[in-house]
């Protein structure tokens, strides 16, 4: 290593995709090709990552052999190899199957392993090996999420020299589900080895530390504990979108024209009630779909004045609670359309795809009121871009309390997903809502997320690791 990247992102995923066919966007690199996968965090992170000469570690997505590093927009990108079995234990085993569900309030049973566990460990010394080799004398190294929790301390070990920042995007558990896991000490251990670890919510930053205190003996005051010498910070910072995109995008005519299409297609009804959400059971899809067959059956809704559209984004294929959600979600769409849909009408239009950002756009311009009803998410950045792309024209949000955006979206029709009337109050003062109360609650909303947007996030969480790096901005 001659000289290496002052600023290291280490992630589960690349930012891109790997395509077969000649897109326009794609790069290739070493025979193949890749295309730059949009999202927040690389849109926030772009950026600094281009300024610094930044590198991203992370796996490309197909099992096998990694690529060779390669260049996207001046972003040094270094693919990690993953076998199948490696697919199989770290990814859909224990990040997916133990830590996920365990980390959403056990809202399905986390099942433990001990061969994932090994796995996700060895997984883990990999991607702390590969930032240990490509970080400079001294660099930020952010690593990020649920799946990498063990690589703060193992690079810690090999490079004391760095800054480290560790960012979990879901929630962090109360101290009473933490110790279910078999491997508790270690996560917590693994997590301790950075400087700053960042959390969507202050209730999160709390768990962490009140669990050190429990778990370690850790002393902590404020938001600072002491950990083998060192001082360790465990701080909220709420992701966000990238507003002035979804806000550009909603504003386009070609969108609104496609919005307008939507609506037609769906037969010009009254009451367009979207969700989009990955197919997850985490995301409350079913508690949604039953407080409208609700109204529908107690005649409070009818179709075809009131239509539900349900983007239900493939995810996660391989692993057994997803493949039981799709069947049950499939079979209460099938019996709401039954029951209640007409020839050519019905009640739920259910898309099983992934779309483009634009399409997205149309629909959240398309939608009067928009349901995102998790049992618990860390954050729930659709909830943010469906206000975003309301620019003048009002629309109802029913949120979940349980979203790490309800604690940013309280003009929104907040709710607890497990009370079923109380969904549907929700639901139905969001139908009902008169336009002028609307665009007030939206307008506050937009200002809110306007100045708290995906850039805002990521110099915030930046500037306070620079800042416990002591000598402010000089690291960076
Ligand atoms: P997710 O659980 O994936 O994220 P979310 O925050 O809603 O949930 O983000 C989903 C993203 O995927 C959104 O940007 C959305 O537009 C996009 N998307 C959804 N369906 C799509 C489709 N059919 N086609 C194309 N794009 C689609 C995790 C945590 C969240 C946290 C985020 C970010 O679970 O709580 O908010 O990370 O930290």
């Amino acid at each position: 290593m001659v000289q290496g990247s002052p600023f290291v992102v280490v992630a589960n995923r690349l930012p891109v995709d790997e395509v077969t066919d000649d897109t326009p966007s794609s790069r290739t690199s070493g025979g193949r090709r890749w295309r730059p996968s949009p999202g927040g965090l690389v849109t926030a992170l772009h950026p600094v990552l281009a300024e610094h000469k930044g590198t991203w570690i992370g796996w490309s997505g197909t099992p096998g052999p990694a690529p060779d590093p390669f260049e996207v927009d001046g972003i040094k990108l270094v693919p990690m190899s993953l076998s199948e079995d490696e697919v199989e234990r770290y990814y859909e085993g224990q990040s997916n199957a133990t830590i996920w569900p365990l980390y959403h309030d056990n809202v399905e049973p986390p099942i433990f392993r001990r061969r994932w566990r090994d796995t996700y460990r060895e997984v883990n010394r990999r991607y702390a090996a590969a930032a240990a080799k490509v970080a400079a004398p001294g660099a930020t190294v952010w690593v990020q999420d649920y799946q990498l929790q063990l690589v703060p301390a193992m690079l810690r070990e090999q490079r004391p020299d760095l800054l480290i920042g560790f960012f979990l995007h879901i929630p962090f558990p109360p101290i009473e589900l933490f110790m279910q896991l078999p491997q508790r000490a270690e996560v917590l251990r693994g997590l301790l080895g950075a400087d700053l670890v960042g959390f969507q919510q202050r209730l999160g930053a709390q768990n962490f530390l009140r669990l050190s205190k429990h778990l370690l003996g850790t002393p902590y005051s404020g938001s600072t504990l002491e950990y083998e010498g060192r001082k360790v910070k465990a701080e909220a910072f709420p992701i966000s979108i990238d507003f002035a995109e979804m806000q550009r995008l909603a504003d386009n005519p070609l969108v609104r024209e496609r919005a307008k299409q939507i609506r037609a297609e769906l037969g010009d009804p009254k009451t367009v009630i979207l969700g989009v959400d990955r197919l997850d059971y985490t995301k409350g899809i079913e508690h949604r779909l039953k407080a409208f067959r609700e109204l529908l059956a107690d005649g409070k809704l009818s179709v075809p004045e009131s239509v539900m559209v349900q983007v239900a984004t493939p995810s996660r294929e391989r692993v057994e609670h997803y493949q039981a959600l799709r069947v049950k979600v499939e079979r209460e769409v099938g019996r709401i359309n039954g029951d209640f849909g007409k020839v050519g009408v019905p009640a739920v239009h259910y898309l099983h795809q992934s779309y483009s950002r634009s399409e997205l756009a149309a629909l959240y311009c398309a939608a009067d009121v928009m349901m995102v009803t998790p049992l618990r998410d860390g954050m729930n950045l659709v909830a943010k871009e469906y206000v975003a792309a309301r620019a003048e024209n009002g629309g109802a949000l029913v949120l979940s309390e349980f979203a790490g955006a309800a604690g940013e979206l309280r003009q929104a029709f907040l709710c607890n997903p497990h009370d079923l009337d109380g969904v549907k109050d929700a639901l139905m003062r969001a139908v009902t809502v008169d336009e002028g109360e609307a665009r007030r609650r939206m307008s506050i909303m937009q200002r809110h997320l306007r100045k708290h947007d995906v850039a805002a996030w990521a110099s915030e969480f930046l500037d306070s690791l620079a800042e416990i790096g002591g000598t402010e901005k000089n690291r960076l």
